[in-house]
Protein backbone atom coordinates (compact mmCIF):
# COMPACT_ATOMS: atom_id res chain seq x y z
CA UNK A 1 0.00 0.00 0.00
CA UNK A 2 1.60 3.59 -0.60
CA UNK A 3 3.28 4.82 2.29
CA UNK A 4 1.56 8.13 2.60
CA UNK A 5 -2.33 6.31 2.35
CA UNK A 6 -0.60 4.17 4.76
CA UNK A 7 -0.25 6.57 7.47
CA UNK A 8 -2.91 8.51 6.97
CA UNK A 9 -5.27 5.28 7.40
CA UNK A 10 -3.22 3.93 10.58
CA UNK A 11 -4.11 7.87 12.21
CA UNK A 12 -7.45 7.82 10.78
CA UNK A 13 -8.39 4.41 12.57
CA UNK A 14 -7.32 5.62 15.98
CA UNK A 15 -10.39 8.59 15.66
CA UNK A 16 -12.81 7.79 12.93
CA UNK A 17 -14.77 3.86 13.27
CA UNK A 18 -12.73 1.87 10.84
CA UNK A 19 -10.61 4.87 9.20
CA UNK A 20 -13.49 6.24 7.15
CA UNK A 21 -16.57 8.32 7.24
CA UNK A 22 -19.09 5.90 5.09
CA UNK A 23 -18.20 2.10 5.22
CA UNK A 24 -18.26 1.08 1.53
CA UNK A 25 -14.91 3.47 1.20
CA UNK A 26 -13.06 1.01 3.87
CA UNK A 27 -12.79 -1.25 0.76
CA UNK A 28 -13.55 -4.10 3.09
CA UNK A 29 -15.53 -5.78 0.45
CA UNK A 30 -12.31 -5.76 -2.03
CA UNK A 31 -9.76 -6.40 0.83
CA UNK A 32 -6.60 -4.09 1.74
CA UNK A 33 -6.37 -0.41 2.83
CA UNK A 34 -8.47 2.38 1.27
CA UNK A 35 -6.42 4.99 -0.97
CA UNK A 36 -6.42 8.30 0.36
CA UNK A 37 -7.13 10.97 -2.35
CA UNK A 38 -6.02 14.69 -2.05
CA UNK A 39 -7.11 16.17 -5.12
CA UNK A 40 -9.28 15.45 -8.69
CA UNK A 41 -9.58 17.18 -11.74
CA UNK A 42 -11.59 16.72 -14.44
CA UNK A 43 -11.86 12.46 -15.00
CA UNK A 44 -8.48 12.07 -12.93
CA UNK A 45 -7.82 11.86 -9.18
CA UNK A 46 -4.62 12.06 -6.91
CA UNK A 47 -3.47 9.65 -3.70
CA UNK A 48 -1.97 11.33 -0.97
CA UNK A 49 1.20 9.34 -2.64
CA UNK A 50 0.50 11.55 -5.99
CA UNK A 51 0.16 8.87 -8.37
CA UNK A 52 -2.91 9.50 -10.76
CA UNK A 53 -6.02 7.43 -11.46
CA UNK A 54 -8.75 7.46 -14.44
CA UNK A 55 -11.73 7.93 -12.11
CA UNK A 56 -14.84 5.79 -12.06
CA UNK A 57 -16.47 6.01 -8.89
CA UNK A 58 -17.09 10.13 -9.39
CA UNK A 59 -17.66 10.33 -5.72
CA UNK A 60 -20.60 7.47 -6.00
CA UNK A 61 -22.26 9.35 -9.11
CA UNK A 62 -21.90 13.19 -7.63
CA UNK A 63 -19.57 14.61 -10.31
CA UNK A 64 -21.68 14.47 -13.63
CA UNK A 65 -18.52 16.79 -14.63
CA UNK A 66 -15.52 15.60 -13.06
CA UNK A 67 -13.77 16.54 -10.86
CA UNK A 68 -13.28 20.81 -10.10
CA UNK A 69 -15.11 22.29 -13.41
CA UNK A 70 -13.31 25.64 -13.08
CA UNK A 71 -16.71 27.18 -13.37
CA UNK A 72 -18.23 25.32 -10.38
CA UNK A 73 -15.34 26.00 -8.24
CA UNK A 74 -14.82 29.83 -9.23
CA UNK A 75 -18.72 30.42 -8.04
CA UNK A 76 -17.94 27.88 -4.56
CA UNK A 77 -15.47 30.37 -4.40
CA UNK A 78 -17.15 33.45 -5.25
CA UNK A 79 -20.32 32.82 -3.20
CA UNK A 80 -17.59 31.69 0.26
CA UNK A 81 -16.44 35.04 0.05
CA UNK A 82 -19.81 36.88 1.44
CA UNK A 83 -20.79 34.45 3.85
CA UNK A 84 -21.33 30.90 3.85
CA UNK A 85 -24.30 30.18 5.76
CA UNK A 86 -27.34 32.42 7.17
CA UNK A 87 -29.90 29.75 8.56
CA UNK A 88 -32.47 32.28 6.62
CA UNK A 89 -33.85 32.07 3.01
CA UNK A 90 -31.17 33.40 0.17
CA UNK A 91 -32.37 33.55 -3.37
CA UNK A 92 -29.61 30.69 -4.86
CA UNK A 93 -32.51 28.41 -3.31
CA UNK A 94 -35.20 29.35 -5.16
CA UNK A 95 -33.37 29.74 -8.75
CA UNK A 96 -32.19 25.92 -7.58
CA UNK A 97 -35.63 24.93 -6.59
CA UNK A 98 -37.20 26.28 -9.85
CA UNK A 99 -34.74 24.55 -12.37
CA UNK A 100 -35.13 21.23 -10.51
CA UNK A 101 -38.98 22.22 -10.59
CA UNK A 102 -38.79 22.58 -14.38
CA UNK A 103 -36.84 19.24 -15.19
CA UNK A 104 -38.24 16.53 -13.14
CA UNK A 105 -41.88 16.09 -14.12
CA UNK A 106 -43.52 14.73 -10.56
CA UNK A 107 -42.01 18.32 -8.97
CA UNK A 108 -44.30 21.13 -8.59
CA UNK A 109 -42.65 21.75 -5.52
CA UNK A 110 -39.57 20.98 -3.90
CA UNK A 111 -37.24 21.04 -0.62
CA UNK A 112 -33.75 21.04 0.05
CA UNK A 113 -32.18 19.03 2.47
CA UNK A 114 -28.11 18.25 2.76
CA UNK A 115 -28.66 14.08 2.11
CA UNK A 116 -29.80 11.67 0.46
CA UNK A 117 -30.86 9.77 3.86
CA UNK A 118 -32.65 12.89 5.10
CA UNK A 119 -34.66 13.50 1.53
CA UNK A 120 -35.81 9.41 1.27
CA UNK A 121 -36.71 9.93 5.36
CA UNK A 122 -38.73 13.25 5.31
CA UNK A 123 -40.60 11.64 2.17
CA UNK A 124 -41.86 8.43 3.92
CA UNK A 125 -42.99 10.79 7.04
CA UNK A 126 -44.67 12.98 4.64
CA UNK A 127 -46.17 9.77 2.92
CA UNK A 128 -47.45 8.37 6.02
CA UNK A 129 -48.74 11.65 7.42
CA UNK A 130 -50.74 12.66 3.88
CA UNK A 131 -52.03 9.26 3.92
CA UNK A 132 -53.11 7.92 7.17
CA UNK A 133 -51.02 4.84 7.06
CA UNK A 134 -48.38 3.24 8.40
CA UNK A 135 -46.74 0.48 6.59
CA UNK A 136 -44.00 0.56 3.37
CA UNK A 137 -42.91 -1.40 0.98
CA UNK A 138 -39.39 -1.65 -0.30
CA UNK A 139 -37.60 -3.69 -2.90
CA UNK A 140 -34.63 -6.44 -1.76
CA UNK A 141 -31.40 -4.41 -3.16
CA UNK A 142 -32.59 -0.98 -3.40
CA UNK A 143 -31.04 1.17 -0.37
CA UNK A 144 -32.19 4.73 0.03
CA UNK A 145 -29.58 6.24 2.68
CA UNK A 146 -29.28 4.53 6.51
CA UNK A 147 -32.78 5.94 7.37
CA UNK A 148 -34.11 3.32 10.25
CA UNK A 149 -37.47 1.94 8.26
CA UNK A 150 -35.40 1.50 5.28
CA UNK A 151 -32.37 -0.15 6.15
CA UNK A 152 -34.50 -3.80 5.43
CA UNK A 153 -32.32 -5.86 2.95
CA UNK A 154 -30.80 -2.81 1.84
CA UNK A 155 -28.18 -2.41 -0.88
CA UNK A 156 -24.67 -0.66 -1.05
CA UNK A 157 -22.87 -1.12 2.35
CA UNK A 158 -25.56 -2.81 3.42
CA UNK A 159 -25.10 -5.56 1.55
CA UNK A 160 -21.26 -5.73 0.64
CA UNK A 161 -20.90 -5.90 4.27
CA UNK A 162 -23.49 -8.18 5.07
CA UNK A 163 -25.15 -6.43 7.46
CA UNK A 164 -28.48 -6.09 5.62
CA UNK A 165 -30.88 -5.45 8.85
CA UNK A 166 -28.09 -2.90 11.37
CA UNK A 167 -28.23 -3.61 15.33
CA UNK A 168 -29.52 -0.72 16.82
CA UNK A 169 -32.65 -0.60 14.30
CA UNK A 170 -35.83 -1.25 16.81
CA UNK A 171 -37.74 -4.41 15.16
CA UNK A 172 -40.53 -2.35 16.00
CA UNK A 173 -39.91 0.09 13.39
CA UNK A 174 -38.87 -2.41 11.05
CA UNK A 175 -42.29 -4.29 11.72
CA UNK A 176 -43.47 -1.86 9.26
CA UNK A 177 -41.21 -2.74 6.34
CA UNK A 178 -42.58 -4.77 4.23
CA UNK A 179 -40.40 -5.76 1.21
CA UNK A 180 -40.33 -7.55 -2.36
CA UNK A 181 -38.22 -8.59 -5.29
CA UNK A 182 -37.22 -5.58 -7.54
CA UNK A 183 -38.63 -6.26 -10.92
CA UNK A 184 -40.90 -9.38 -10.13
CA UNK A 185 -43.86 -7.53 -12.14
CA UNK A 186 -46.75 -10.20 -11.23
CA UNK A 187 -45.62 -10.93 -8.10
CA UNK A 188 -45.69 -7.74 -6.42
CA UNK A 189 -48.67 -6.57 -8.79
CA UNK A 190 -50.51 -9.48 -6.78
CA UNK A 191 -49.00 -8.01 -3.40
CA UNK A 192 -50.10 -4.72 -4.14
CA UNK A 193 -53.99 -5.49 -5.55
CA UNK A 194 -53.96 -8.16 -1.80
CA UNK A 195 -52.25 -5.85 0.57
CA UNK A 196 -51.73 -2.00 -1.13
CA UNK A 197 -54.32 -0.48 0.97
CA UNK A 198 -52.60 -1.04 4.13
CA UNK A 199 -49.30 0.92 2.20
CA UNK A 200 -48.60 4.35 2.93
CA UNK A 201 -46.21 4.41 -0.14
CA UNK A 202 -43.95 2.38 -2.09
CA UNK A 203 -39.81 3.22 -2.67
CA UNK A 204 -37.85 2.72 -5.13
CA UNK A 205 -34.79 2.92 -7.17
CA UNK A 206 -36.09 3.27 -10.37
CA UNK A 207 -32.82 2.02 -11.66
CA UNK A 208 -31.40 0.36 -8.93
CA UNK A 209 -27.64 1.52 -8.42
CA UNK A 210 -26.83 -0.12 -5.22
CA UNK A 211 -26.88 -3.84 -5.63
CA UNK A 212 -24.89 -2.74 -8.80
CA UNK A 213 -27.02 -1.11 -11.52
CA UNK A 214 -30.24 -3.68 -12.18
CA UNK A 215 -32.33 -1.62 -14.75
CA UNK A 216 -36.15 -1.83 -14.80
CA UNK A 217 -37.80 -4.70 -16.53
CA UNK A 218 -40.32 -3.42 -18.79
CA UNK A 219 -43.54 -2.97 -17.26
CA UNK A 220 -42.34 -2.74 -13.47
CA UNK A 221 -42.30 1.14 -13.18
CA UNK A 222 -45.72 0.98 -15.10
CA UNK A 223 -47.44 -1.62 -12.53
CA UNK A 224 -46.01 0.42 -9.36
CA UNK A 225 -47.15 3.46 -10.73
CA UNK A 226 -51.27 1.66 -11.73
CA UNK A 227 -51.39 -0.51 -8.59
CA UNK A 228 -50.38 2.30 -6.17
CA UNK A 229 -52.80 4.84 -7.75
CA UNK A 230 -55.58 1.76 -7.33
CA UNK A 231 -54.36 1.01 -4.04
CA UNK A 232 -54.57 4.94 -2.71
CA UNK A 233 -50.74 4.88 -1.28
CA UNK A 234 -48.15 6.97 -2.56
CA UNK A 235 -44.93 6.23 -4.80
CA UNK A 236 -41.79 7.27 -3.92
CA UNK A 237 -38.93 7.25 -6.76
CA UNK A 238 -35.62 7.87 -4.81
CA UNK A 239 -33.62 9.20 -7.86
CA UNK A 240 -30.67 10.50 -5.87
CA UNK A 241 -28.19 8.37 -8.12
CA UNK A 242 -30.46 8.80 -11.01
CA UNK A 243 -31.71 12.26 -11.22
CA UNK A 244 -30.38 14.45 -13.77
CA UNK A 245 -27.81 11.47 -14.43
CA UNK A 246 -29.70 9.30 -16.60
CA UNK A 247 -31.60 12.00 -18.40
CA UNK A 248 -32.50 15.47 -17.44
CA UNK A 249 -35.26 14.74 -16.71
CA UNK A 250 -34.41 11.55 -14.76
CA UNK A 251 -35.33 8.14 -14.74
CA UNK A 252 -39.19 9.28 -14.81
CA UNK A 253 -38.33 11.07 -17.51
CA UNK A 254 -36.35 8.42 -19.59
CA UNK A 255 -39.38 5.94 -18.64
CA UNK A 256 -41.73 7.77 -18.82
CA UNK A 257 -43.27 6.75 -15.57
CA UNK A 258 -44.29 9.19 -12.91
CA UNK A 259 -43.74 8.72 -9.39
CA UNK A 260 -46.20 10.95 -6.77
CA UNK A 261 -42.97 11.64 -4.84
CA UNK A 262 -39.09 12.38 -5.84
CA UNK A 263 -35.81 12.18 -3.87
CA UNK A 264 -32.59 13.58 -5.32
CA UNK A 265 -29.10 13.83 -4.52
CA UNK A 266 -25.73 13.69 -5.94
CA UNK A 267 -25.70 15.28 -8.97
CA UNK A 268 -28.03 18.39 -7.67
CA UNK A 269 -24.89 19.17 -5.76
CA UNK A 270 -22.15 19.47 -7.87
CA UNK A 271 -20.32 17.57 -5.31
CA UNK A 272 -21.47 19.31 -2.01
CA UNK A 273 -23.77 18.17 0.46
CA UNK A 274 -27.04 18.91 -1.42
CA UNK A 275 -30.23 16.51 -1.92
CA UNK A 276 -34.31 17.58 -2.21
CA UNK A 277 -37.48 16.11 -2.25
CA UNK A 278 -40.55 17.22 -4.27
CA UNK A 279 -44.05 16.39 -5.49
CA UNK A 280 -47.81 18.30 -5.99
CA UNK A 281 -48.32 21.37 -4.36
CA UNK A 282 -50.68 19.65 -2.57
CA UNK A 283 -49.11 17.15 -1.08
CA UNK A 284 -45.68 19.41 -0.19
CA UNK A 285 -47.66 21.68 1.31
CA UNK A 286 -48.41 19.33 3.99
CA UNK A 287 -44.92 20.20 5.42
CA UNK A 288 -44.58 22.73 7.44
CA UNK A 289 -44.91 25.91 8.00
CA UNK A 290 -48.18 25.80 5.63
CA UNK A 291 -48.91 21.90 6.81
CA UNK A 292 -48.36 20.03 10.26
CA UNK A 293 -45.48 17.85 8.87
CA UNK A 294 -42.12 18.82 10.61
CA UNK A 295 -39.15 18.29 8.64
CA UNK A 296 -36.35 20.96 8.74
CA UNK A 297 -32.50 21.85 8.94
CA UNK A 298 -30.07 24.36 9.70
CA UNK A 299 -27.86 23.62 6.45
CA UNK A 300 -30.95 23.10 4.15
CA UNK A 301 -30.47 25.15 0.84
CA UNK A 302 -26.83 26.07 1.69
CA UNK A 303 -25.70 28.88 -0.27
CA UNK A 304 -22.34 26.72 -1.35
CA UNK A 305 -24.19 23.84 -1.97
CA UNK A 306 -26.45 25.44 -3.77
CA UNK A 307 -24.42 27.44 -5.99
CA UNK A 308 -22.52 24.09 -6.94
CA UNK A 309 -25.44 22.78 -7.75
CA UNK A 310 -26.87 25.43 -9.42
CA UNK A 311 -24.20 26.01 -11.38
CA UNK A 312 -23.08 22.67 -12.31
CA UNK A 313 -26.45 21.82 -14.06
CA UNK A 314 -26.34 25.41 -15.77
CA UNK A 315 -23.40 23.57 -17.58
CA UNK A 316 -24.75 20.06 -18.09
CA UNK A 317 -28.05 22.40 -19.88
CA UNK A 318 -25.37 24.31 -22.04
CA UNK A 319 -23.75 21.20 -23.30
CA UNK A 320 -25.46 20.36 -26.40
CA UNK A 321 -26.90 16.47 -26.11
CA UNK A 322 -25.00 15.86 -22.82
CA UNK A 323 -27.22 13.37 -22.29
CA UNK A 324 -26.35 11.56 -25.48
CA UNK A 325 -22.80 11.79 -25.07
CA UNK A 326 -23.21 10.31 -21.55
CA UNK A 327 -25.14 7.49 -22.91
CA UNK A 328 -22.34 7.06 -25.99
CA UNK A 329 -19.68 6.61 -23.79
CA UNK A 330 -21.62 4.44 -21.40
CA UNK A 331 -22.39 2.35 -24.39
CA UNK A 332 -19.02 1.59 -25.50
CA UNK A 333 -17.83 1.08 -21.85
CA UNK A 334 -20.51 -1.58 -21.95
CA UNK A 335 -19.08 -3.12 -25.06
CA UNK A 336 -15.32 -3.18 -24.13
CA UNK A 337 -15.89 -4.55 -20.88
CA UNK A 338 -17.97 -7.53 -22.14
CA UNK A 339 -14.99 -8.09 -25.47
CA UNK A 340 -12.03 -8.21 -22.09
CA UNK A 341 -14.28 -10.78 -20.17
CA UNK A 342 -14.91 -12.79 -23.73
CA UNK A 343 -10.96 -12.42 -23.96
CA UNK A 344 -10.16 -13.16 -20.67
CA UNK A 345 -12.29 -16.33 -20.89
CA UNK A 346 -14.37 -14.87 -17.69
CA UNK A 347 -17.98 -15.59 -17.52
CA UNK A 348 -20.10 -12.20 -16.28
CA UNK A 349 -22.54 -9.58 -17.34
CA UNK A 350 -22.87 -5.85 -17.94
CA UNK A 351 -25.84 -4.11 -16.75
CA UNK A 352 -25.70 -0.18 -17.89
CA UNK A 353 -28.52 2.44 -17.92
CA UNK A 354 -26.73 5.70 -19.50
CA UNK A 355 -23.79 6.91 -18.25
CA UNK A 356 -24.09 4.25 -14.95
CA UNK A 357 -22.29 0.27 -15.25
CA UNK A 358 -21.87 -2.55 -13.50
CA UNK A 359 -19.44 -5.37 -14.34
CA UNK A 360 -20.94 -8.30 -12.57
CA UNK A 361 -18.70 -11.60 -12.27
CA UNK A 362 -19.93 -14.84 -12.63
CA UNK A 363 -23.60 -14.49 -13.55
CA UNK A 364 -24.96 -14.35 -16.43
CA UNK A 365 -28.29 -11.77 -15.89
CA UNK A 366 -28.93 -10.10 -13.19
CA UNK A 367 -32.30 -8.77 -12.66
CA UNK A 368 -32.77 -8.75 -8.93
CA UNK A 369 -31.10 -9.16 -5.64
CA UNK A 370 -31.32 -13.03 -5.48
CA UNK A 371 -29.13 -12.46 -8.61
CA UNK A 372 -26.53 -9.88 -7.87
CA UNK A 373 -25.87 -11.41 -4.69
CA UNK A 374 -24.61 -14.55 -6.41
CA UNK A 375 -21.73 -12.40 -8.35
CA UNK A 376 -18.32 -13.86 -7.36
CA UNK A 377 -16.99 -10.95 -4.74
CA UNK A 378 -13.41 -12.72 -5.29
CA UNK A 379 -13.11 -12.01 -8.78
CA UNK A 380 -14.26 -8.39 -8.62
CA UNK A 381 -11.90 -7.87 -5.71
CA UNK A 382 -9.28 -9.37 -7.84
CA UNK A 383 -10.36 -7.20 -10.80
CA UNK A 384 -10.60 -4.08 -8.81
CA UNK A 385 -6.70 -4.65 -7.47
CA UNK A 386 -5.85 -5.24 -11.16
CA UNK A 387 -7.30 -2.09 -12.54
CA UNK A 388 -5.70 -0.22 -9.86
CA UNK A 389 -2.22 -1.44 -10.62
CA UNK A 390 -3.46 0.21 -14.07
CA UNK A 391 -4.60 3.23 -13.18
CA UNK A 392 -7.92 2.59 -12.69
CA UNK A 393 -10.00 3.75 -9.77
CA UNK A 394 -13.78 1.78 -9.48
CA UNK A 395 -16.14 2.10 -6.98
CA UNK A 396 -14.43 -0.82 -4.54
CA UNK A 397 -17.54 -2.87 -4.19
CA UNK A 398 -19.13 -5.02 -6.87
CA UNK A 399 -22.21 -3.98 -5.92
CA UNK A 400 -22.12 -0.67 -6.63
CA UNK A 401 -21.78 1.75 -9.77
CA UNK A 402 -19.08 3.05 -12.39
CA UNK A 403 -19.49 6.58 -13.21
CA UNK A 404 -19.19 8.20 -16.16
CA UNK A 405 -18.78 12.11 -16.21
CA UNK A 406 -18.86 14.52 -19.31
CA UNK A 407 -15.15 14.71 -18.17
CA UNK A 408 -14.44 11.17 -19.75
CA UNK A 409 -13.12 11.73 -23.29
CA UNK A 410 -13.34 8.83 -26.16
CA UNK A 411 -9.84 7.88 -25.30
CA UNK A 412 -10.77 7.04 -21.48
CA UNK A 413 -13.33 5.12 -21.97
CA UNK A 414 -10.45 3.18 -24.46
CA UNK A 415 -8.10 3.26 -21.68
CA UNK A 416 -10.82 1.53 -18.98
CA UNK A 417 -11.57 -1.19 -21.88
CA UNK A 418 -7.31 -1.52 -22.42
CA UNK A 419 -6.63 -1.94 -18.84
CA UNK A 420 -10.01 -3.76 -18.31
CA UNK A 421 -8.41 -6.45 -20.94
CA UNK A 422 -5.22 -6.86 -19.55
CA UNK A 423 -6.12 -7.70 -16.29
CA UNK A 424 -9.00 -10.10 -17.09
CA UNK A 425 -6.34 -12.03 -19.31
CA UNK A 426 -4.05 -12.27 -16.51
CA UNK A 427 -1.32 -10.40 -17.49
N1 LIG B 1 -24.00 5.49 -0.51
C1 LIG B 1 -22.83 5.32 -1.31
C2 LIG B 1 -22.83 4.03 -2.02
N2 LIG B 1 -23.94 3.79 -2.85
C3 LIG B 1 -21.56 5.39 -0.48
C4 LIG B 1 -21.21 6.76 -0.14
C5 LIG B 1 -19.79 6.97 0.33
O1 LIG B 1 -19.20 6.08 0.91
O2 LIG B 1 -19.26 8.04 0.09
Amino acid sequence: MPHESERLYAHACRVIPGGVNSPVRSWKAVGEHPLFLQRGRAAEVVDADGRAYLDFLGSWGALILGHAPPRVSAAVGHRAKSGTTFGAPTAGEVELARVLVDAVPSLEQVRLVSSGTEATMSALRLARAATGREAILKFAGCYHGHVDALLVRAGSGALTLGVPDSPGVPPSVTALTRTAEFNDVEGVRELLRARGGELAAVIVEPVAGNMGVVAPAPGFLEMLRDETSHAGSLLIFDEVITGFRVAWSGAQGRYGVTPDLTCLGKVIGGGLPLAAFGGSRALMEQLAPTGPVYQAGTLSGNPLAVTAGRTTLEIVREQPAAYDRLDSLGARAEELLRQALAAGGKSGCVNRVGSMLTLFFGVDTVRNHSEASRADTASFARFFHGMLAEGVYLPPSQFEAFFISLAHTEADIERLGRAARAVLAGR
